[in-house]
């Protein structure tokens, strides 16, 4: 542990910045062994300080080399200035002045990815949240915004390509024969949208013409191996452009849009004014070597910083603790995008699976905090599944709340009020109130409260009047630092079924409608429904209106029921979802008894059902047929069990498979798509129904199965039928598991991202050998402790390795401690990231929590980052 400890900072400490930039200024000579950087800061005192003496203080980190300061081109001598804390502090300045500052930094040595950095043989950068500092002393901050122009001086020979933001105006020859080229961006942006590449890179051309009939030029660069799988972002990005100015209005505005690929980088992507920065995970697709998946994640990310173009560049945030401000929004856009390009049920289904699995379990853990935090120590944690998703979740209530017209005139409110300025969350949902009249004083409590809040819903029929009573409770758990919590505005989407399964007419508040949404504000509340001449099933928490958890008590009879008729696609999804439910947890218990494990399963009737219906669409079949995974069943246990919750997973499934295997089969055969392979919904649809039924006939015991599975493996056109095929065969102990993965290494053993699949896959297996198979893995010549995406393969396949990861004695928490401690030092944001199996240590169950948490405090001994001390401190609090 080191002598003095990282300190937080507060949200209530806020104080506007006391000097700002107009103008930045600034110069890279960019070099394998040191770059110099030449900063030329346009700086003034803050007119909202008044006259004030407070002194300069600029952020820099422990890797920038301060040569030298002038102010106004006067030198500084060393008793004008002093470096302390990695800050540089300038007592004496005029109200207005030009500093200029010459540093020298090292890329090829930053083993952290934030700041400028190497990526195979090229320069790039990272600079949010707090990035740009490892470059050069600044006000790195989001609420000074700055007009930048960046000079770029390297030799052409190996850096040909050489951007930054905006627009290149300018470009020469150094006396020594370098290229000089000049880029300038018009949009004042604060620090962390800066961007610079140069490398030698192939580039992919397009033209988009907007909606006011201006060309924009869009470029894609890659290494040049890579450029032949460019083409399905491209067109992303074009559906993007279109979809924001038919949605929202929102036209781009430079004359020129740039994404670059890079190999090496923390996270998936980032917005990055004019130069879009992406991790070659989420741009490069082909049918060989991508799955149907990740063709969508890439469409989806393309739009996301597509769209932060307006919602976080043209209106930012004024500081960190307001992320959620740029990120939920731009989440909820790309959300929607998706659901417009593709089916709205299953965006909506998959997102919020996600959602009740992961984001739920941060909630609930130590490390839960509001949208809106109130503090951190380390920014770079914040970059949250609460942030990001239960941040678009508020942001979609709004939407419900409001309804499509209001909602876009709140946007457009907003955007208008705001364009240029760093502002925070309250300005959004004021934008939103004051252009639609919809009181939203008590919603703004989703921002400020953490948890996930229960609603126990109660009900009553009376006979006589046709009168339907709900009663619906709110109750939102303590978290660190929140004690207590006050009620929440939920909006619950309801409808009413008979016990056909038809959708039923009735009255709420004088208004008669088949739905309707309540407005939940007190901590208990009733609503009235009444003309019902019997006794309904209620269809709550439609579309997942709120990001609650509902507690009702569901028959099997009426789950059954709203799984094959309710009209929203998405409850009918989660009825079967809580069929399932109710099911494993029963087994769950019988395991943890060290009973033999048998149920009479009401699914076997409801699947079949379903398999039986051609009229449904392929898509949902394929979600509905997929069982609660393994981190859903942790989330919503207290202890977990993790072995006795996958024995009771594998048993269901087999159950379901031998009972249903001719269904199976006969889907199986159906839905085999034999054109040429395309990334688009209907075909999506076919293949991921035929893999889910491939995955239960495989569990079946079938010699055909068997066959069938190391058939499509072998004769697969593309990685998702491939890909599907190989999990299935390692997950399901095919016996030619371990051929099958030792062929597919060999054919794919040349495209990176392919073998992040594999390394993934092959640390998921799960058997008693599993933590030897890992230490096999990073030993393997595939694997590089540099590269993100190769760490995050690795030991997130370990992760969800319930016999290696959670072996009895301890070996796998141990294990991934030693990691952590490696990468410490040399990447603390993915040292962090790595962290958060671990901080579920109280949840689990007795013996293997302690062991957990003799890992925590073994990492504490160490000389730990702001990012790891946080997490662990947080987490053995
Ligand atoms: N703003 C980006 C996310 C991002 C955040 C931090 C990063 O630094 C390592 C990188 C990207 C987004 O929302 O896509
Ligand atoms: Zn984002």
């Amino acid at each position: 542990m080191k002598e003095s400890q990282p300190s937080a900072i507060y949200l209530k400490d806020y104080t506007a910045p006391p000097f700002l930039i107009d103008k930045t200024e600034l110069s890279f000579d960019l070099d394998e062994s040191t770059t110099v950087v030449t900063s030329r800061l346009h700086m003034r005192r803050n007119p909202v300080f008044g006259a004030s003496t407070v002194p300069l203080v600029l952020d820099g980190g422990p890797d920038v080399k301060l040569i030298g300061v002038a102010m106004d081109d006067y030198e500084l001598p060393q008793e004008e200035y002093r470096v302390v804390d990695d800050q540089l502090i300038i007592t004496a300045t005029a109200d207005s002045f030009v500093l200029t500052c010459e540093t020298l930094i090292e890329p090829q040595n930053n083993t952290r990815l934030e700041g400028l950095y190497r990526s195979s043989s090229m320069f790039c950068t990272q600079c949010e949240a707090e990035g740009f500092r490892h470059i050069t002393y600044y006000l790195d901050r989001p609420d000074v915004m700055s007009v930048f122009t960046t000079t770029i001086i390297a030799d052409e020979t190996r850096y040909p390509v050489m951007l930054s933001n905006g627009n290149e105006v300018e470009r020469g020859k150094t006396d020594e024969g370098k290229t000089v080229v000049v880029w300038h961006d018009p949009f004042p942006k604060p620090a962390y949208l800066f961007a610079l590449v140069a490398g030698d890179l192939a580039v992919k051309n397009d033209v988009f013409i907007t909606q006011s009939q201006r060309e924009v030029t869009l470029q894609i660069f890659t290494e040049s191996h890579n450029i032949d799988k460019v083409d399905y972002a491209m067109e992303a990005l074009k559906r993007s452009m279109r979809w924001d100015e038919e949605t929202y209005g929102r036209e781009y505005d430079l004359d020129i849009f740039m994404i670059v690929a890079v190999d090496d980088f923390n996270m998936g992507a980032m917005e990055n004014k004019g130069l879009n920065i992406f991790n070659s995970s989420c741009l490069l697709a082909s049918p060989e070597t991508t799955t149907d998946d990740a063709y969508l994640r890439v469409e989806a990310i393309v739009a996301h910083e597509y769209f932060h173009n307006w919602s976080g560049n043209r209106v930012t945030c004024r500081d960190w603790f307001q992320l959620s401000l740029k990120e939920g929004f731009t989440v909820f856009r790309d959300q929607t995008f998706s659901a417009d390009m593709h089916s709205a049920t299953v965006k909506r289904v998959e997102d919020v699976s996600f959602l009740r699995t992961a984001q739920f379990a941060e909630d609930a853990g130590p490390m839960a905090h509001p949208v809106r935090p109130a503090s951190f120590i380390e920014i770079s944690n914040f970059y949250t599944l609460t942030v990001y998703e239960k941040g678009a979740e508020i942001v979609r209530m709004i939407h419900t709340l409001l309804g499509e017209e209001k909602f876009r005139a709140g946007s457009d409110l907003y955007f208008d009020r705001h364009d240029g300025q760093a502002v925070t969350c309250d300005d959004f949902v004021a934008a939103m109130q004051d252009a639609s009249g919809v009181d939203l004083s008590q919603f703004k409590r989703w921002y400020s409260q953490a948890g996930t809040p229960k609603l126990s819903v109660t009900d009553a029929f009376d006979q006589a009047l046709g009168k339907y009573c709900v009663t619906i409770k709110q109750d939102t758990p303590a978290t660190p630092g929140q004690p207590t919590k006050l009620p929440l505005h939920i909006p619950v989407r309801i409808g009413l079924l008979d016990a056909n399964g038809q959708s039923l007419s009735s009255s709420l508040d004088g208004a008669t409608s088949e739905e309707h949404v309540l407005h939940l504000t007190d901590a208990e509340q009733s609503f009235e429904f009444t003309g019902l001449a019997t006794r309904p099933v209620p269809s709550l928490l439609r579309g997942f209106s709120a990001p609650v958890k509902l507690d009702y008590n569901y028959s099997s009879q009426d789950l059954l029921l709203l799984m094959s008729s309710d009209s929203d696609g998405f409850n009918r999804w989660s009825a079967a979802q809580q069929l399932a439910v109710n099911e494993l947890s029963q087994l769950i218990t019988q395991a943890i008894k060290g009973e033999t494990l048998a149920i009479e399963s009401q699914l076997v009737h409801g699947f079949k059902a379903l398999l039986a219906d051609a009229s449904l669409d392929p898509a949902m079949v394929a979600l509905v047929l997929t069982l609660p995974n393994q981190a859903y069943l942790s989330e919503i246990s207290t202890p977990i069990y993790p072995a006795e919750i996958k024995q009771a997973r594998v048993y269901l499934k087999t159950l379901l498979a031998e009972a249903l295997s001719a269904d199976f089969e006969r889907i199986y055969q159906q839905h085999r798509v034999t054109e040429e392979y395309q990334a688009v919904a209907e075909d999506i649809a076919h293949r991921s129904l035929k893999n889910v039924a491939l995955s239960y006939w495989a569990e079946a015991s079938s010699e055909r199965a068997q066959q069938a599975v190391f058939e499509q493996f072998s004769t697969a056109d593309n990685m998702t039928d491939q890909f599907a095929a190989l999990s299935i065969a390692v997950h399901s102990q095919h016996n030619q598991a371990a051929d099958m993965l030792a062929a597919f290494y060999e054919q794919w053993k040349t495209e990176p991202l392919v073998v992040n699949k594999w390394l993934m896959l092959s640390a998921s297996q799960d058997n008693a050998n599993a933590l030897s198979i890992v230490k096999g893995l990073m030993a393997h010549p595939a694997f590089d402790l540099k590269n993100p995406n190769k760490v995050r393969s690795v030991l997130g396949g370990f992760g969800q390795n319930v016999a290696g990861f959670h072996k009895e004695d301890g070996s796998g928490y141990q294990f991934l401690a030693d990691q952590i401690i490696v990468l410490n030092k040399r990447n603390p944001q993915i040292a962090s990231r790595l962290c958060t199996p671990l901080t579920r240590w109280k949840k689990l169950k007795p013996e293997l929590s302690a062991k957990m948490k003799s890992e925590l405090e073994r990492i504490l001994a160490e000389d730990l980052s702001k990012d790891v001390y946080e997490v662990i401190t947080k987490s053995l609090a």
